[in-house]
């Protein structure tokens, strides 16, 4: 039997689902051009005015925005209420190290926290569950995201956050959560260790588990369900959307349920930006309804996957999104954190290095390893050993100080990284992340 936070918006009629997003489109239109300058400029260049988009059909006629428009406006450009009314922000790094800030009203965060447990029912969640969050909590979305839609459903809410891998255990064995959320790496890792400290899925009472964040394959679905006895579900989103909860998984595990009362999802030709047909591959495109601090119009998400309107045996009638296959920058996703190799780059020249370097990203045990290989400039060929293993040191903080993650630095002699005739490959990428 299905189960269904809010059956009559999941489970609406296409003349409903539509009639709904006519509405909110219309308004939420003349909200941004009324409230934001920013989007009414890009509007004005466009030559189109609010009461041109009266329907989601007259959707294509408004301009895109992209991280650079995020970057650009940052970081109160594209507020579109007055930052009194805000209660909450996230943040994610952007492309050349200018951090994404989304901000909140009191009632996205609400809107949002149901969005989340609405994944959090279609993975057979009910008020007597007790969810153990695992994800990160802070600045990022997935902890304080999960946590909300949790304590909307009303379950005994375990604010863990990640890491301390030996203490999540021991509280799901203590406290017998039955619900997992975090990222599938970091499910996967706690399946190592559960086994390592020689316990077995019987000793814990997880039914369910939660993951999204980063690319995950099937392969890893089966390993993380076997090695934690439960049934694993995707969950999709992004900070500038407001989180985890734009989209997730049902029991039919074909595809994820996007919350079409307040996202509208586009796909199209990355090249051309022409709008593709649904079952056709190309960039997902959102626009929020609903949100209104941060309501971004026909955000380019850079991801790549394909849209399905078929009738799903779960009942919902929200369209499903594949799993994302790719990107259409060269955005990667390292230990759940979103990484650009430009954000690299400005730390090297930054710190006096030439721009030549190699990222060497894998995936070693279920955890993402990152190495990053960078050139000594000739005026540092002379330095000793023990200079080279500090200034390794130093550049390997001064990138996790951009990032948030910490890499291996290795400093190789002048003109030993390969040059390039064309475009150079800086990054190598060994994980196999897509089916
Ligand atoms: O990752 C939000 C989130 C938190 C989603 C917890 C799910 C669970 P960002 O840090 O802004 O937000 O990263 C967004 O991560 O554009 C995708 O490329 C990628 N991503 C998110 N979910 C998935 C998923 C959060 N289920 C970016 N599968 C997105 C593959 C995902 N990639």
């Amino acid at each position: 039997m299905a189960n269904y936070y809010q059956p009559e918006i999941e489970c609406a009629s296409e003349e409903q689902r539509k009639a709904m997003q006519d509405e909110r489109l219309a308004s939420q239109v003349k909200h941004v051009y009324e409230n934001v300058e920013y989007y009414r400029k890009l509007m004005d260049e466009k030559g189109v005015k609010p009461e041109d988009v009266q329907t989601t059909a007259d959707l294509y006629k408004l301009p895109f925005i992209s991280k650079a428009d995020l970057r650009e406006a940052y970081p109160y450009g594209l507020l579109a209420t007055p930052i009194e009314e805000c209660v909450e922000i996230h943040s994610t790094s952007g492309t050349t190290g200018k951090r994404v800030v989304a901000f909140y009203t009191k009632e996205d965060v609400d809107l949002w926290h149901e969005c989340c447990a609405r994944a959090i029912v279609a993975a057979g969640g009910t008020k007597e569950d007790i969810c153990q969050i695992a994800y990160g909590y802070g600045l990022f979305t997935g902890g304080a995201g999960l946590d909300g839609g949790s304590h909307k459903l009303g379950c005994l809410t375990l604010p863990m956050s990640s890491g301390n891998t030996e203490r999540q255990i021991q509280f799901m064995q203590d406290l017998k959560s039955t619900i997992l959320c975090c990222t599938p790496s970091y499910a996967a890792y706690i399946g190592e260790t559960l086994r390592d400290m020689g316990l077995t899925p019987d000793d814990i009472s997880l039914k369910a588990g939660i993951f999204g964040a980063e690319p995950w394959t099937e392969e890893m679905r089966k390993d993380i369900e076997k090695n934690l006895g439960i049934k694993a579900y995707d969950i999709y989103g992004l900070t500038e959307s407001s989180g985890p909860g734009v989209a997730f998984e049902c029991s039919a595990q074909k595809g994820m349920h996007i919350n079409e009362d307040h996202f509208i999802a586009e796909i199209i030709n990355p090249e051309t930006g022409e709008v593709l047909s649904d079952g056709e591959k190309g960039e997902l495109v959102f626009t929020s309804l609903t949100k209104k601090a941060f309501p971004l119009l026909r955000y380019r998400t850079r991801d790549i996957c394909v849209l399905n309107r078929e009738k799903c045996s779960c009942g919902r009638t929200f369209v499903r999104m594949t799993k994302p296959m790719g990107r259409s920058d060269d955005m990667m996703i390292i230990r759940g954190v979103n990484v650009f190799p430009s954000q690299i780059e400005t730390v090297l020249l930054e710190q006096g290095y030439p721009p030549h370097y190699r990222i060497e990203v894998d995936r070693v045990n279920n955890s993402d390893t990152l190495d990053v290989y960078v050139e000594l400039s000739s005026n540092m060929f002379s330095d000793t050993v023990k200079d080279i293993a500090k200034k390794e040191k130093d550049l390997a903080g001064a990138i996790k100080t951009m990032l948030g993650i910490s890499p291996k630095v290795h400093l190789v002699p002048a003109k030993t990284i390969e040059r390039s005739e064309g475009k150079a490959v800086r990054v190598v990428d060994k994980r196999k992340l897509h089916d």
